[in-house]
């Protein structure tokens, strides 16, 4: 038996069956790439859900992480130490913000947003207790918490995991009309609008040019907050900074993840000013690693690595390249090439019942790395290191895995 088969097996015997993995085991990464126990090199188009953006195991990060750990790894916030301080200065200074409450995961720093804004809710607008909404929106992901499946509409995501948290709306997402007429209606109760600024899990929906401005514009007039989940499309990934920079929207709440430690610690953030982040008071909300020393030192090496190499230059001009190369691609398997920066996605067309999945291990086989979300989306997100060789390399790859289904 190989020894990659080995561990799948034991991975099924004694994990939870949560995930259905592509069947390759993975011991080694730098950079775009990583391998296999076989020794086997790929490219990765994942980039762990766009948490590797600084490319696997970055040395600067790597090293921050390796000298922090050597002296002092977690205080908790019951006392102070010499690392949060100054990372706090940071990422406050770096995204634009008064203030930043540190927290571990994605999820994480949703609910955190969801408490934020509740709790302006009712001290600053003066929502009367309990009763707050949260406007969200159809086909949205912000992680698995019983909360945050209450938002989805995705039954995969909240199928048998009730009962649900109230207090929450959906609306159509690249709708700004949707969120005139909900905020008309409710708009004297509603604390705040939580979106993405693109859908990754949706399969990369990009929404219409000026969605995101004139959504910001509409919860101004009825004095709510916009909430911006960038744990995916932030830091980088869409060519701007966060992708809401694309527009020029600066979130009332600024919720980020991932590659925020560039894949090497669960790291995320809630960024927002005073009027809102001063409503929680001490012992109201935390975290015991939220914050911690190996966090504050390698979010600061993570970040200053996305300024010092130009990465969301990088990955603007870099997602132009792919979706042309990809777009000129004579195959009817390819239905739709869309994305910004380097998170893009192709809908791939059944055929001859070979589908998303069959085109995953095809590439799998030629040496690039990628999954299918939802059944017919490929999403195509390497790590911002890439060079343009090495990306035209994977093309060719990605290109060639395509047509041989013709
Ligand atoms: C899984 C999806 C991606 C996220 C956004 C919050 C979170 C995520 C926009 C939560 C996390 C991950 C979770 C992982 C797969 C992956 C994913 F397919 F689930 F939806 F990327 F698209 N906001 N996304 O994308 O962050 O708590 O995971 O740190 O759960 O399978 P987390």
């Amino acid at each position: 038996m190989k020894r990659s088969e080995e561990f799948i097996e034991m991975e099924h015997r004694y994990g939870a069956h949560n995930y259905h993995p592509l069947p390759v085991v993975l011991n080694r990464g730098e950079g775009a790439f990583v391998w296999d126990v076989e020794g086997k090199r790929y490219f990765d188009f994942l980039s762990a859900y766009s948490a590797v953006n600084q490319g696997h195991c970055h040395p600067k990060i790597i090293a921050a992480l390796c000298e922090q750990a050597q002296k002092l790894t977690l205080t908790s916030r019951a006392f102070y130490n010499d690392c949060l301080a100054p990372y706090e200065k940071y990422i406050t200074e770096y995204f634009g913000y008064d203030k930043v409450l540190p927290m571990n995961t994605g999820a994480e720093a949703d609910e955190t947003a969801l408490k934020l804004a509740r709790r302006w809710g009712y001290k600053v607008k003066g929502i009367p207790e309990n009763e707050a909404i949260i406007v969200c929106c159809e086909g949205n992901f912000h992680g698995r918490t019983i909360s945050i499946i209450s938002m989805s509409n995705d039954p995969d995501s909240y199928g048998q995991f009730g009962p649900f948290t109230p207090g929450f709306i959906k609306i159509p997402y690249n709708n700004p009309k949707a969120l005139e007429d909900v905020l008309a209606l409710h708009g004297d109760k509603v604390a705040g609008f939580l979106l993405e600024p693109i859908q990754g899990e949706a399969g990369v929906f990009v929404p219409d040019e000026g969605y995101l401005k004139t959504c910001y514009d509409i919860c101004k007039k009825y004095n709510v907050l916009f909430m911006a989940d960038e744990v995916q499309t932030g830091i980088a990934r869409t060519g701007k900074l966060l992708a809401c920079d694309h527009e020029g929207v600066r979130p009332d709440i600024l919720i980020l993840g991932k590659a925020l430690s560039g894949g090497v610690i669960p790291i995320s953030a809630v960024l927002a000013d005073d009027e809102i982040m001063l409503t929680i008071q001490p012992g109201e909300h935390g975290s015991t690693f939220g914050g911690f020393c190996l966090a504050g030192r390698v979010a600061v090496a993570a970040l200053q690595v996305v300024k010092d190499e130009k990465l969301a230059e990088r990955a603007e001009e870099l997602g132009k390249i792919f979706r042309e190369e990809m777009k000129a691609v004579k195959s009817d398997m390819i239905e739709l090439v869309r994305g910004k920066g380097l998170l893009n996605a192709i809908v791939i067309k059944p055929k001859n019942g070979k589908e998303a999945w069959d085109v995953c291990l095809k590439m799998k086989e030629l040496g690039v790395l990628a999954k299918p979300t939802h059944q017919h989306i490929i999403r195509f997100a390497p790590p911002l290191v890439i060079s343009e060789e090495e990306l035209r390399e994977a093309i060719a790859l990605i290109k060639q895995a395509i047509l041989s289904f013709d």
